[in-house]
């Protein structure tokens, strides 16, 4: 297919935590409701029927926001916001816990709707597909628009839809009229609808590339576009500087990949309180055991095993380090794992408190593609 005659469609659910609470809690639409608490921040029922939220001001702990409704980013509250910080923002705003479990139903949900109607997907997450609907030869607006009502009978949900040659203009479009938005952006578009926008708003300018850009004066995709080719190498490195120059044109060639091996899985928690390695060495060791354990389930169930075991840590002073081995045979064994990732923490700096541990395993192969023989080899490793 020749790559300007593509239709990628991205496909987002708006405030999808947020609104997955909202059909719980109907009540509380067109109001400020942040996403994040604990089990403490539940609505309690009281005996006339009515319920008694948890609001923001009464927050206390080092818990993040996951998600904010539209009337609480009228407020300056957004994902990843400290909710100690959020609160001084909007102390009147609710708090409610997250509920994993609901949003993967939602999602599963949202996902299976838009596969009825066209099944070319590329999972990206837990709200947000690309589809491929460069076979259709209905119009994409009408398409677009039967995706929308397919998810929202599905699910009561809206989602903001952007339509466009390839996958990094449609990200951006289905940004643009969000929420409950619909976006055909055409090549011609690019100019007057992309270029205006901040450069950070193109997915893979993270936030420090952001800041270099913008100390070289470059805030907009229009300025990417229009930079020195030898400016953006001086200071990006040669592979880096080509991408930015071919994005701010508009260009992406990347296929919509409708199936996507996962690179690594891993599980990480953040401790009530910072533990030090020797004053807390017991109740690090019961966490440390139990992330292993809640990893090697996540393998069980998605069918792999893996070759590299690493540990990710940050410090009270939120400073990371990661280490990692890689294992003679792969495994989903959570004793395996602990042992292999107990050799990592061995490597790393002990002296400081901890705030975070993470464990994960890369380098993953599907249990089925796993040759026979070696199952008695592997029940002899040894553990700790
Ligand atoms: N999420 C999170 N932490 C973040 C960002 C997001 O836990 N730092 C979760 C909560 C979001 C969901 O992922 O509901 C989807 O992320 P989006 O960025 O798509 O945000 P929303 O769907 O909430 O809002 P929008 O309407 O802007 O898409
Ligand atoms: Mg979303």
């Amino acid at each position: 297919m020749q790559s300007d005659r593509r239709r990628i469609a991205h496909i987002d659910m708006d405030a999808f935590y947020a609104s997955v609470e909202l059909l719980r809690y109907p009540e509380l639409r067109g109001q400020p409701v942040v996403i994040g608490g604990g089990s403490a921040t539940r609505p309690v029922e009281l005996p006339d029927g009515t319920r008694q939220y948890f609001r923001m001001r009464d927050y206390a702990g080092r818990g993040v926001v996951t998600t904010s409704t539209y009337e609480a980013r009228a407020l300056g509250v957004f994902s990843a916001m400290g909710i100690m910080k959020a609160a001084q923002l909007a102390p009147d705003a609710i708090l409610l816990p997250t509920d994993f479990e609901a949003y993967r139903k939602y999602s599963r949900m949202f996902k299976e709707a838009v596969a009825g109607i066209a099944p070319q997907i590329e999972d990206r997450g837990i709200d947000e597909i690309y589809v491929d609907l460069s076979a259709w030869h209905d119009d994409v607006e009408d398409v677009a628009r039967r995706i929308k009502e397919a998810v929202h009978a599905a699910t009561s949900l809206t989602c903001s839809i952007g339509v466009a040659p390839n996958k990094m203009l449609a990200k951006i479009s289905s940004e643009l009229d969000k929420p409950n938005g619909l976006t055909i952006l055409t090549r011609d578009d690019i100019e007057r609808r992309i270029w205006p926008l901040a450069a950070r708003k193109i997915n893979g300018i993270g936030p420090k590339a952001a800041e270099k850009l913008a100390a070289l004066g470059i805030e907009t995709v229009a300025d990417l576009a229009q930079a020195q080719p030898e400016l953006l190498r001086a200071h990006f490195g040669r592979s880096y500087s080509e991408w930015l120059g071919r994005v701010a044109q508009g260009i992406d060639e990347r296929p919509v990949q409708t199936y996507s091996e996962p690179k690594s899985i891993s599980r990480e928690t953040t401790f009530e309180r910072d533990l030090h390695a020797r004053a807390d060495r017991a109740r690090l060791s019961e966490i440390f055991t139990a992330l292993c354990v809640r990893l090697a389930d996540d393998l069980k169930r998605k069918g792999y095993v893996g070759r590299t075991i690493g540990i990710k840590l940050k410090y009270a002073d939120f400073r990371g380090v990661t280490r990692d081995v890689t294992l003679p045979e792969p495994t989903g064994d959570a004793a395996v794992i602990r042992q292999a990732a107990g050799e990592c923490l061995k490597r790393v700096p002990l002296d400081k408190k901890l705030r975070l541990l993470g464990v994960r395993v890369g380098t993953l192969t599907h249990k089925d593609e796993l040759a026979t023989a070696p199952v008695a080899a592997q029940a002899e490793l040894p553990f700790s």
